[in-house]
């Protein structure tokens, strides 16, 4: 396989569909994931319509963690490396105060934000060293570092993701591997309407607007490394100067 294949989490709706999309067009073999294998079909069938290729469509819930490693393996065999990883997938669990939120929704917002994430690392992180020029990067929120009431356990798991893929990034310090973080900030997508169902989505930027510049942090011309990319910081400059 001559193009990049990257994985995308998170690939059936919202950002990371916008995302699988968007690499898709900048020529990269999409490995999509996500548990909803029907959604996952459809985009298929919207790469194959833009582009003429096909995705490899892997469709598992990120808390089978041993899904994880066989995906891997399956990656190991077919593609013999990874170009790139999107960790996307998230999931908001309850909001709301602490005292009121189940355990069930704290150890799933935890595992698919924070664990998932460290769980994708361990099984791909050998394949991205097979690659001539491995790039991560992993979707983080404003949440991570804006510890606002009734958001406990999502601004948990995103401060721990932080933290972790900090440690991730100086651990490739050295390697060909470039990691980063990227902040999309309010964008209008079914986690967004759950968390403030009041909210006028039309004033929000769209998955595809917050999707544009990823294709650039995967690809092998990019050489950032480290950095804590937000959507809103970007968009802001670029305006300024324009
Ligand atoms: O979320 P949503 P967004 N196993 O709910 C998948 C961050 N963010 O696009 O399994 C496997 O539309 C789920 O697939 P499915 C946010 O924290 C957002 O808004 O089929 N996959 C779906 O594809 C998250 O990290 C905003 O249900 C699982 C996807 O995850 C990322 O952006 C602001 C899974 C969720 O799609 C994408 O969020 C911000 C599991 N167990 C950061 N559970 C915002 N939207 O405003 C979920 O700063 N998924």
């Amino acid at each position: 396989m001559d193009r990049r294949i990257v994985l995308v989490t998170g690939a059936s709706r919202g950002i990371g569909r916008a995302i699988a999309l968007a690499l898709a067009r900048a020529d990269n073999h999409i490995i999509a994931t996500a548990r909803s294998e029907k959604a996952l079909t459809a985009l298929d069938d919207e790469i194959k319509t833009l582009t003429g290729q096909t995705a490899t469509l892997v469709p598992l819930d990120l808390r089978d963690f041993a899904a994880v490693d066989r995906l891997a393996g399956a990656l190991l065999e077919r593609f013999g490396r990874l170009d790139g990883l999107v960790g996307n997938a998230g999931v908001l669990g309850n909001i709301g105060p602490l005292e009121t939120v189940s355990p069930q929704s704290f150890a799933e917002t935890l595992d698919v934000n924070l664990t998932a994430n460290w769980r994708l690392i361990r099984a791909v992180h050998p394949l991205l060293r097979m690659s001539p020029a491995g790039r991560a990067l992993f979707i983080t929120s404003g949440a991570a570092v804006r510890h606002r009431a009734y958001w406990g356990p999502y601004s948990a798991s995103k401060a721990g993701l932080e933290a972790m893929i900090g440690c991730y990034i100086d651990e490739t310090e050295n390697v060909p591997i470039r990691v980063n973080l990227y902040d999309p900030g309010p964008t209008a997508t079914d986690m967004r309407h759950k968390a403030m169902p009041g909210e006028d989505a039309s004033t929000l930027p769209t998955p595809e607007d917050v999707a544009g510049l990823v294709p650039y942090y995967l690809s092998a011309e990019c050489d950032v490394h480290g950095a804590r990319l937000s959507y809103r910081e970007i968009s802001r400059r670029a305006a300024a100067d324009s």
